[in-house]
């Protein structure tokens, strides 16, 4: 279409769009890796998961988790956060194309001399929306929120500017039928903005490719204290069921995860960094006083160690979203006389720096001391990733009850729903019995002849009493137990059956400490956990 004012129509501004919306993409990057400022597409990708309504978020996550484990994409958490990031990326370049197309639009009602005006007004707009959105997911950044939003306004700005300069460029301009008199005229026209075109082209593809690579190589040195250099506990010290005699088959999941393959779930495309020096637990509400403790304050209690199974309410049956590692932190009843509670506290209200809550009742902690504020992982201090500095662990609960990032805590005089539970999940969210076959060692056939199973069960902090395995609908026949690290982490088995030819279908179940058989009725994650018999099928040849 040509416009009658020889206004450049909106093709070119989707065209356009993209060329101006990928830099603006590289240059954030950069700035993100460089110097630790807002990624303005995760900003804007945060602000919509927690705006949006549970049920389109849970169905995501399900249709996310779904796609990975039938794709084969390898760990789920991994998996996930990049086909995150990968959609955050995108829906942020869709939109400013949107944006751009759009500003054309109104530019046709608008004289072109005033096209950058309205291009800063625009980009100012967009830097506000950002900064909003940032502000209102309370996502916290070690970096001076001033200068953030001096970076956002700018790059934004930046941004309109080269919108309104490209609007006006005369290559862009449509041929005027008043002024275009011949046909030469017209072709020197369209090889103008070809050429314009290709040059603006090369300028987007050199801002951003030099956006990318410096972001990247700069990012990488300024990676803080990797893991490798961190001193964990269990380097220097034997498990505390090294003597078990029943042994892991071999292909089994390591009962004991390390702290970087331990999966990591939390709404957060990239997680809070919390600085130590600055970080202060408040506690406030129905309190004499009101603390601020520090986190050496924390570690100066007597600390408590316990090895903790945790798993993630999507964790599907056999799925990968469980962890086993050694806890370490203060027991909160240890804490509590140090509140200074008045008689009329109930709840323990605990917020997080990503915006993420959950309440706790005090009978709960009275009651049990193993409801802990948790400041080491595997001997060392929390990472980024799993909740620096500070994190709680509730036994028995799916990991959506436990806070990382943990800010403050309210005390209050009322039960109140969790972030989660808010968002149509189960309000007790208590962990499921489940077992899981690991592995089937076909191979392992020599000798003896047997095929030897194994594989985990877990049943939160209930134990796990007897697993059983069935083969091909035959007899539940009792797998060996291992002792396990604690007894609220999941439990190794092992089962051998004498080698038979044919495929062959196998199942297991588990009936946890208490003498309750798990649930057998296959149920989807949502809202209450997973639960159904785990099946795998061999075919085992001569
Ligand atoms: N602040 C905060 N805490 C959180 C979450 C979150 O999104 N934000 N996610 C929860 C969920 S759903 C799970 S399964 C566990 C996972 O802990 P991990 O990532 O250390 O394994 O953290 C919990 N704590
Ligand atoms: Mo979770």
């Amino acid at each position: 279409m040509t416009p009658l004012s020889g206004k450049p129509g909106i093709a070119l501004g989707a065209l356009t769009g993209f060329l101006l919306s990928v830099p603006l993409l590289a240059v954030f990057y950069a700035g993100w890796q460089m110097a630790g400022l807002s990624f303005a597409p995760f900003v804007f990708f945060n602000w919509m998961v927690q705006v949006l309504p549970g049920g389109i978020i849970t169905f995501g996550i399900d249709t996310i988790v779904n796609i990975i484990r039938f794709l084969n994409l390898g760990e789920t958490d991994k998996a996930a956060k990049i086909t995150e990031q990968f959609m955050a990326a995108t829906s942020f370049l869709i939109t400013c194309i949107i944006v751009n197309t759009g500003y054309f639009g109104i530019m046709y009602f608008i004289e072109r001399k005033f096209s950058v005006v309205v291009g800063l007004v625009l980009g100012s707009l967009m830097g506000l929306g950002i900064l909003f959105f940032s502000h209102s997911i309370q996502k916290v950044n070690p970096i001076n929120s001033f200068i953030d939003g001096l970076w956002i306004m700018s790059v934004f700005l930046i941004w309109g500017l080269a919108l309104g300069w490209v609007y006006r460029h005369p290559a862009l301009s449509s041929p005027d039928a008043a002024t275009t008199t011949s046909e030469e005229l017209l072709s020197v026209k369209k090889v103008n903005r070809r050429r314009f075109l290709i040059k603006a082209g090369s300028a987007v593809a050199v801002i951003s490719l030099s956006g990318v690579i410096l972001g990247r190589i700069v990012g990488n040195r300024n990676k803080p204290g990797t893991l490798n250099n961190k001193k964990f506990w269990s380097s220097f010290n034997p498990l505390p069921n090294a003597s078990a005699l029943v042994k892991p088959i071999p292909g089994t999941r390591a009962e004991y995860t390390p702290v970087n393959q331990h999966y990591r779930i939390d709404i957060n495309t990239i997680p809070p960094v919390l600085i130590e020096e600055k970080w202060r637990l408040k506690i406030s509400g129905f309190v004499e006083q009101q603390l601020s403790l520090t986190l050496n304050d924390l570690r100066s209690y007597e600390p408590l160690h316990q090895f903790i199974t945790l798993s993630c309410i999507s964790n599907p049956i056999a799925g990968d979203l469980i962890g086993t590692t050694r806890w370490t932190g203060v027991s909160l009843q240890r804490l509590l006389p140090k509140l200074r509670l008045r008689p009329n506290a109930t709840h323990l209200k605990i917020r997080s720096a990503d915006g993420f809550y959950e309440s706790v009742a005090l009978d709960e902690i009275r009651s049990d001391e193993r409801v802990m504020l948790t400041y080491a992982w595997d001997g060392a201090p929390l990472t980024t990733e799993h909740g620096f500095p500070l994190r709680i662990y509730i036994p028995n609960v799916y990991g959506m009850k436990q806070p990382k990032w943990i800010e403050s805590i309210e005390v209050t005089d009322h039960w109140e729903e969790g972030y989660w539970v808010s968002r149509g999940w189960d309000k007790y969210a208590r962990m499921k019995a489940t077992a899981v076959i690991d592995t089937i060692a076909v191979d392992n056939m020599t000798g003896k002849r047997m095929i030897q199973i194994g594989g985990i069960a877990h049943a939160g902090t209930r134990g796990i009493s007897k697993v059983e395995v069935q083969v091909d609908g035959g007899k539940w026949e009792e797998a060996k137990l291992r002792t396990p690290l604690s007894n609220q982490t999941w439990v190794i088995w092992r089962y051998e059956w004498p080698f038979q030819k044919g495929k062959h279908n196998f199942t297991v179940r588990c009936t946890d400490g208490k003498g309750i058989p798990q649930i057998i009725e296959k149920a989807p994650p949502h809202p209450g956990g997973a639960s159904g018999l785990h099946t795998l099928s061999r075919i085992l040849r001569g």
